[in-house]
């Protein structure tokens, strides 16, 4: 990387991570945001070495362009944006974040995608790596730019990287050891435009691999059944609904592993912390990952069981007024937040409704199956999921300006013994800057009604 010049497309977190680690291997760095009403000078004080004058906002110049050796994208920067094309046709190499985080890896990569899952699943692979090996990181999609570690690795260290579908499609080199999919269901057709391309995304995770490497599959999801065909990788798989002849399964309300010549019981589910079919879905395909990349069972076997759930997914907040408060404001699409729905046992108020990625809502107001009481509908996707709500003979909702005006409603329509539940099934661009802090704007509601 020594003295390439390299644009840094987006000042994310992942930008400002790229930037640093290329500054630090003496690359020559142009930070760019498309957003010209950013500031240069807030921009630099971000990267350490970084000055002003290599802080480039609103449109790129052609001279400019032409001078440039390698780009490296930011996640959230779809492929057919026009800049993007530009630089494409200068013929650059365009490299996302990920790409550049494993061009310095020296250890193994572990990687996880799949519509839903994948923060569960990774911080408790993470977990048992923590306990199975020395030295391991966790990165990726959950929050922790790759390249912000990168040149930290280790030949003995062990990368967990959660890795979305944004990150899978500038994948070039990227290989994991053990690459799993835990499911896929429609998301992000904004950005991939058909389900296709969105499947051929999240399968590019394998890409690379070959017979020595792992790939963990969900048996029971039908397009990963249909897409192995097509993996060099040995396939290993799990499922929660039926007893396999090799892989990991749930059966008689235990996980079983069975891998070559081991056959094991994990865990029973009620030794386990975290609830529902979903999560004992991610707890297996943790387990076998682990078990590929080395761990032992005993190690397997104790971390799951100790393991919590992470916040904003299912999180229980508090009670207030006997009425149980629950953030689930990482349930950002409607798959992910019907398990959420799946999990409550009490008459459920439901604040639901965000940033518009073209999902239909049919399917997750089905799954209310008359539990939830009332929902009160925010942001952009409000109008829409109303719309369906009424063709679908649902007909207890309300609108909010704010997610504070919603958890009032919320709080006014609950009786002692019900649950409040944020789980919007929408991303949360447009009202808030990502889903932690609409999670932590919840949770600050709820706090101030306890006083
Ligand atoms: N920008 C442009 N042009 C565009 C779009 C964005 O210039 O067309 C600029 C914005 O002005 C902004 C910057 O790009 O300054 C933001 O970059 P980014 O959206 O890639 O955000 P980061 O802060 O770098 O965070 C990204 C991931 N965000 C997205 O994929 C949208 C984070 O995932 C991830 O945690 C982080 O990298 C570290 O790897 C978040 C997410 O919402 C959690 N992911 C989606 C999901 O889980 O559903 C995929």
């Amino acid at each position: 990387m020594k003295n390439k010049k390299v644009l840094v497309y987006g000042t994310g977190i992942s930008g400002i991570a790229a930037s640093a680690l290329l500054l630090r291997h003496e690359a020559q760095v142009f930070l760019y945001d498309e957003n010209e009403n950013k500031v240069a000078a807030e921009i630099a004080e971000t990267v350490k070495g970084l000055d002003e004058e290599h802080i480039v906002l609103g449109s790129l110049e052609e001279k400019f362009i032409s001078s440039l050796d390698l780009v490296v994208l930011s996640p959230g920067i779809p492929l057919d944006n026009p800049n993007v094309l530009r630089l494409k046709e200068a013929g650059l190499p365009i490299w996302g974040e990920i790409e550049l985080g494993y061009y310095f890896e020296k250890g193994r990569v572990l990687a996880i995608t799949g519509t839903n899952g994948k923060t569960t699943t990774t911080a408790l692979l993470g977990k048992i790596m923590e306990a199975a090996y020395n030295h391991s990181f966790v990165v990726g999609n959950i929050g922790i730019p790759y390249t912000s570690i990168a040149d930290q690795t280790m030949e003995d260290s062990v990368t967990v990287a959660e890795i979305s579908s944004f990150q899978l499609e500038t994948a070039i080199d990227f290989k994991p050891q053990v690459s799993a999919i835990l499911n896929i269901t429609p998301d992000h057709l904004n950005r991939h435009h058909t389900m296709d391309c969105y499947v051929d995304a999240k399968m590019a995770i394998a890409k690379n691999q070959g017979p020595s490497e792992y790939m963990i599959l969900n048996y029971e999801d039908e397009i990963l059944r249909k897409r192995a065909q097509e993996v060099k990788a040995k396939v290993i798989y799990f499922s929660s609904k039926r007893r396999l002849e090799e892989g990991i399964y749930l059966a008689n309300d235990q996980i079983f592993l069975k891998i070559g010549d081991d056959y094991e019981m994990i865990a029973k589910v009620k030794e386990l912390q975290l609830i529902g079919n979903h999560n004992y879905e991610n707890v297996m395909a943790a387990a076998a990952m682990a078990y590929c990349a080395g761990a032992g069972v005993e190690t397997i076997s104790k971390v799951v069981k100790e393991f919590v759930a992470v916040e904003h997914r299912i999180e229980y907040v508090d009670t207030v007024n006997g009425v149980r408060y629950y953030n689930d404001s990482k349930g950002t699409n409607p798959d992910a937040a019907i398990q959420a729905i799946k999990a409550m046992q009490w008459p459920t108020c439901l604040i639901g409704g965000g940033y518009d990625k073209q999902s239909e809502f049919d399917e997750w107001i089905a799954s209310f199956d008359g539990k939830v009481k009332k929902l009160v509908l925010i942001g952009q996707t409000a109008q829409k999921i109303a719309d369906t709500a009424e063709k679908m003979g649902f007909k207890d909702y309300e609108f909010a300006d704010s997610l504070e005006e919603a958890v009032r409603i919320c709080a006014e329509n609950a009786k002692s013994g019900d649950a409040v539940l944020l789980s919007p099934a929408c991303a949360s661009w447009g009202m808030f800057d990502n889903y932690e802090q609409r999670g932590d704007m919840f949770k600050e509601f709820v706090r101030e009604m306890k006083g």
